[in-house]
């Protein structure tokens, strides 16, 4: 029997390697995507076959975590066996300054397909397994190392409204029986980053620094501490958790930390640039709560799940530099045959 999942998020980065991977072991996809003045679909480009195409296995549906009746409609037509929840606004520092915006989509959003879930499963009796997209940001000021067992601390209104939608992933399971599982993921980055998180920041601004691009490179906190891996490898994290006998909260980390500025020191030195000529700090960058230091210990997944990250730092770092530095080339080839090249200028966070 080929199993359906239904992803939120598919146009982010986490989706758009989870739909790989799950095409990939012959699933049939269904995924939400908002509509947008512009693409936004970028991504997910090299999965998406015409659906007239015989033999489909990708379908994208509009839909927004905001409209809860757009959200039931979709699991009664699409019935999927797994429902991976990625979608959010996912920026800690934007969500200060819409928190309300960021509440209702990140944790009333996971409030609404918990209830749409819930009512498709008892109307129906099909069991649908699902995965809340939980963060390390829920940890904030707890001392690292953290695990599952760890007290949570939350400094911002994002990781408010994850910790919201991962109580009410635990609440589902334990007050309906819902195969409900919270993946407490830590960062996870990948040349697929958006391009306002650090470290995409940093291999974006380095790499065109190098092409003579630009020369400067604005950062806050240089100090915060962040335990990163690979995004790659976390989907997978994701796909195992619904696989497993019994429904349960996992951490997934490397259990590596390094500061803001060590990924500077070393994505710079791997182009042979001296940070300390192209790096200013600017205070915009600062938020008005930081979390310090993040350090998961994924020994819960590593022994459940038979889950380790394949990917170290310095492996990250090269690939995302590698994919930015092609980037760079292609930019001022435009540039040079007088071809303005795309830009995040404005959005930058
Ligand atoms: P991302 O690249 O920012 O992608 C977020 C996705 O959510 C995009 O597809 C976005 O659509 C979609 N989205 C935003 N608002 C929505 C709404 N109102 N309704 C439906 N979809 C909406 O994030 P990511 O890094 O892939 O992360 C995936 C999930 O894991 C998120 O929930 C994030 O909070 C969580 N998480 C991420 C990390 C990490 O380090 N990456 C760690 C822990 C947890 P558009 O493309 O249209 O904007
Ligand atoms: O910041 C510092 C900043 O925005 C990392 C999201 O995926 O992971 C992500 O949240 C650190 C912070 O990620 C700049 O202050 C310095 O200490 O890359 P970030 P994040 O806030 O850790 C968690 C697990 C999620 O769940 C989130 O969805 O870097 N920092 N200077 C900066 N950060 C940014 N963005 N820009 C700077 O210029």
């Amino acid at each position: 029997m080929t199993k359906i999942a239904l992803i939120s998020g598919v146009t982010g980065q986490d989706g758009s390697y989870l739909a790989e991977l799950l095409l990939g072991k012959g699933y049939e996809v269904h995924a939400v995507i908002r509509r947008s003045s512009s693409f936004n679909t970028e991504r997910i480009e090299h999965l998406y076959v015409d659906p007239h195409e015989p033999g489909v296995k990708f379908f994208l549906h509009y839909g927004d975590l905001a409209d809860a009746s757009n959200l039931r409609r979709l699991v009664e037509r699409v019935k999927p066996d797994e429902v991976y929840n990625l979608g959010a606004q996912s920026h800690v520092k934007v969500s200060f300054e819409e928190p309300e915006y960021t509440v209702d989509v990140d944790a009333l959003g996971t409030l609404r397909f918990l209830e749409a879930i819930r009512d498709y499963r008892e109307r129906t009796g099909h069991e649908v397994r699902f995965y809340q997209a939980s963060s390390s940001e829920m940890f904030g000021a707890a001392p690292p190392p953290q695990n599952e067992t760890t007290p949570f601390h939350p400094r911002s209104p994002y990781a408010c409204a994850k910790l919201y939608s991962h109580w009410q992933t635990i609440n589902y399971r334990e007050s309906y029986g819902m195969f409900a599982c919270s993946g407490i993921l830590f960062n996870h980055e990948s040349e697929r980053r958006g391009e306002t998180f650090v470290t995409r920041k940093i291999t974006r601004a380095a790499t065109r620094i190098q092409m003579g691009l630009q020369d400067k490179l604005y950062l806050g906190n240089l100090s915060a501490k962040r335990d990163w891996g690979f995004a790659g490898d976390y989907v997978e994290a994701m796909w195992r958790m619904l696989q497993a006998d019994q429904p349960d909260d996992f951490v997934i980390a490397t259990g590596e930390a390094y500061s803001v500025q060590e990924f500077v020191d070393r994505t710079f030195a791997m182009l042979e640039l001296d940070p300390r000529r192209h790096v200013e700090i600017d205070p915009r960058y600062y938020r008005p709560a930081e979390v310090d230091a993040l350090l998961g210990d994924a020994s819960k997944a590593r022994t459940k799940l038979g889950w380790s990250p394949t990917v170290t730092f310095d492996g990250l770092i090269r690939r995302m530099v590698e994919h930015d530095l092609m980037l760079a080339r292609r930019e001022k080839l435009l540039l040079g045959a007088g071809h303005g090249a795309g830009s995040t200028q404005g959005q930058d966070t």
